[in-house]
């Protein structure tokens, strides 16, 4: 553990301190960001009323909208002197998400990217390819801090070049990696190509995240790279990567939230009601000790579910891995559809290899979606009867028709460096 007070707190003290904290920001708020000031007294709440987290259920949402309508500064509770640096996030459509950080936050934010590397298996001494894109995107700079303030050496690769970072992973030594689960994918599967022999690499650790990815995925890269690979999660809106991080020797099991700053809600996608432990819905969070860029339930728009652990390490919440976002929930013929159901398919099939995009098309006023996978080394992709059985798998499973397309190896593109995407929505330009 990096910090064990905190990490194995008992929970009746981790919910007097996440009260505490909450009170302190929700005043904060309140003087010093005019929007929360008018949210709340709209809905005429004062910050006396909220008495601990207990009450956070009677506090209003923020979305994504609130932050795009107050584009770019306009949600910092400090003023710009205070401010050490501005990440942002792109979205698909419009202009990025623009978040702040004090010194005060910049701390918080190596501390709990430092946490995550322990839980990674990281320790002090060893080195960090960092391979996570450095400049707006938190993930690089993100993942930089925390390596720096555990006492590794960090090697600030970021995305892309493949070649350049086969040599650094060779020749530089580094016993940990962090990059998104397609890039690892990509890398694992260009060290297979040139035949290098991923036992000979010094690297035993890949810390995976910013894109949903599934235990095929997990089984692909560590076979593929010879290492223990574990999921970091985060968003730049809460911190950065470091929300939450799955411990290397409790795999499978979600990752630990870090609940002493990122207080986590799980709530019904339509009421906005809080669902039980357990129970899969919206992940929400409220961030009770940011100062620059201080949210009230954060509507993050990923789906999990949170639950404690009794046999865990820690006393944290943990999460579960993110299906999906809610904004990229397909609706087919009015059935729900993640991509990562079919994911999850793909991965039960022997013949096929989790490398795979979905295509949405209109066929006049009815959306549809074409699988397009790879097949594994050896199988004839043009057999039909291999994608009849997908076909038919899909169809028991998720109760939809999808026009079935298998490819060779090598077929789809790979990840570049950076998040891949998976779905190609050609509906707008029907
Ligand atoms: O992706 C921060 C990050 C960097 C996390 C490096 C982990 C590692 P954003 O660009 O703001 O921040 O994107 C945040 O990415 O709401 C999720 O939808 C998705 N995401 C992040 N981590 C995971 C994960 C960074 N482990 C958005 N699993 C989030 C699934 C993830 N989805």
């Amino acid at each position: 553990m990096y910090n064990p007070t905190i990490e194995s707190m008992p929970l009746d003290k981790l919910r007097q301190l996440q009260s505490e904290r909450l009170k302190t920001m929700l005043q904060r708020m309140v003087d010093n960001v005019p929007f929360y000031r008018h949210l709340l007294r709209e809905k005429g709440i004062a910050p006396g009323d909220i008495k601990g987290v207990d009450d956070l259920a009677k506090l209003p949402f923020t979305k994504k909208s609130d932050l795009r309508d107050h584009y770019p500064y306009g949600l910092f509770a400090n003023p710009m002197s205070e401010i050490r640096r501005i990440h942002a996030s792109s979205g698909t459509t419009g202009k990025p998400t623009v978040v702040g950080y004090t010194e005060n936050d910049l701390n918080i934010f190596d501390e709990v990217v430092a946490r995550s590397l322990v839980c990674a298996g990281a320790k002090p001494g060893m080195k960090l390819h960092n391979a996570y894109g450095y400049g707006l995107f938190t993930g690089g700079l993100g993942m930089h801090g925390g390596a720096t303030l555990l006492g590794m050496a960090v090697i600030p690769v970021s995305g892309g070049m493949t070649d350049r970072q086969l040599t650094i992973l060779q020749d530089f030594e580094p016993e940990v990696m962090c990059c998104t689960p397609s890039y690892a994918q990509t890398l694992a599967e260009e060290c297979r190509k040139r035949g290098i022999d991923p036992k000979e690499l010094a690297v035993k650790f890949a810390i995976l995240g910013a894109e949903p990815w599934t235990e095929t995925i997990r089984s692909q890269v560590e076979a593929g790279l010879d290492v223990t690979a574990t999921n970091i999660y985060g968003l730049s809106e809460i911190i950065g990567p470091g929300v939450s991080q799955e411990d290397f020797q409790e795999k499978g099991s979600g990752s630990y939230v870090w609940e002493d700053h990122f207080f986590p809600e799980v709530v019904d996608r339509d009421t906005g009601e809080p669902l039980p432990y357990g129970q899969e819905g919206v992940l929400v969070f409220t961030t009770i000790s940011r100062e620059a860029f201080p949210l009230l339930r954060y509507w993050t728009n990923d789906i999990c579910s949170i639950y404690y652990d009794a046999n865990a390490k820690r006393t944290h919440i943990k999460m579960s891995a993110i299906k999906g976002r809610a904004d990229d929930m397909l609706i087919i013929r009015g059935v729900n559809l993640f991509y990562t159901q079919v994911e999850e398919i793909i991965d039960d099939m022997d013949f096929l290899v989790p490398n795979y995009q979905l295509i949405v098309t209109r066929e006049g006023t009815m959306d549809a979606v074409e699988v397009s996978c790879e097949v594994g080394d050896g199988v004839n992709h043009e057999d039909d009867s291999l994608a009849q059985q997908l076909l038919q798998r899909i169809k028991n499973t998720i109760g939809l028709s999808m026009k079935i397309s298998l490819q060779a190896p090598g077929a789809i593109p790979r990840s570049q460096g950076g998040k891949l995407q998976r779905v190609v929505d050609r509906r707008i330009m029907a």
